[in-house]
């Protein structure tokens, strides 16, 4: 599995600290196919007491059902949450009214010392693919993630100006995703968050299987058209027979895979609360 040595957490740790000391709020992204599992272990040691609004991305991908109840097991721990689709536009324009309440008293303190009103600063955060990128895109309206990177661009362009309400940061800071439970490991790997060629592809079909036929049972059946009360192996087959042109039982777990990521299967979180 891809490894984030101690000396890479400490490096991205240390930047994002520093990152922090520049804005008013940060934007947690996680993933709402997989709330627990996209979620960085030491993020709370980092952000402190720094406001926080924790953006569930993906959700046109994910089981709205289980989106509540996650949304629910947040606020309950006291957490504010928003459920976005950074692709359709979903929640988008909640952003800034809901940071805007939470900065509220911030706010209100800064107009009594005679300050002028300014806009809030932002950043973004969340491990690898995530969706801060498209995030900062769709809040932006063109593409201006990575402008730093092309020759001839200097960095000078820290911040983004979305409107007189919000100026963002343009780099997200990048937190690296945990490790310490296999499963989470495999979760990251089914949804495309981290490379999935250092898993056997088989583990992680089999992985898939088992949690579909448990409490998607109806969507997987009917997506491949198949009876699924069977051996894997043998529903393996069955899907590679279902889909004429594939040949081997790797490429039958591979089309499941792909399959999933695509929600052809169905809309699916795989992290239950
Ligand atoms: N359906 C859907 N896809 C998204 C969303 N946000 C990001 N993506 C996709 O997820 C992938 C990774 O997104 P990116 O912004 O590059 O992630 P980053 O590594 O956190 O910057 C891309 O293929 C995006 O199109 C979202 O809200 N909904
Ligand atoms: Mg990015």
């Amino acid at each position: 599995m891809i490894q984030w040595y101690p000396g890479h957490m400490a490096k991205a740790k240390k930047e994002i600290e520093e990152k922090l000391k520049l804005v008013d709020i940060v934007y947690e992204l996680i993933d709402a196919r997989i709330p627990f599992s996209s979620r960085n272990p030491m993020v709370n040691e980092i952000l402190k007491n720094k406001p926080r609004l924790v953006l569930m991305t993906k959700s046109n991908m994910a089981d709205s059902n289980l989106t509540k109840k996650w949304e629910n097991f947040f606020k309950n721990n006291g957490q504010n949450v928003l459920s976005i689709d950074s692709t359709d536009g979903f929640n988008i324009k909640k952003i800034v009214p809901m940071s805007k309440e939470l900065l509220k008293e911030k706010f209100a303190k800064e107009a009594q010392k005679g300050l002028k009103p300014r806009p809030i600063k932002g950043m973004i955060i969340g491990i690898p693919n995530v969706g801060k990128s498209t995030l900062l895109n769709r809040l932006v309206g063109k593409k201006v993630a990575n402008v730093g990177n092309k020759p001839g661009v200097t960095k000078a362009q820290q911040w983004v100006r979305l409107n007189k309400d919000l100026d963002l940061l343009d780099t997200p800071g990048v937190l690296w995703p945990k490790f310490e439970d296999e499963k989470v490991g495999i979760n990251l790997a089914i949804t495309g968050a981290i490379k999935d060629e250092l898993l056997k592809v088989e583990d992680l079909g089999n992985y898939l299987i088992d949690f579909l036929r448990e409490y998607y049972p109806n969507e997987f059946a009917s997506r491949y058209d198949i009876d699924i009360d069977c051996e894997n192996i043998d529903l393996v087959r069955k899907i590679c027979k279902s889909r004429g042109n594939i040949q081997s039982i790797e490429d039958g777990y591979r089309l499941l895979i792909q399959d999933f990521r695509n929600t052809r299967i169905g809309k699916i979180t795989l992290d239950r609360v």
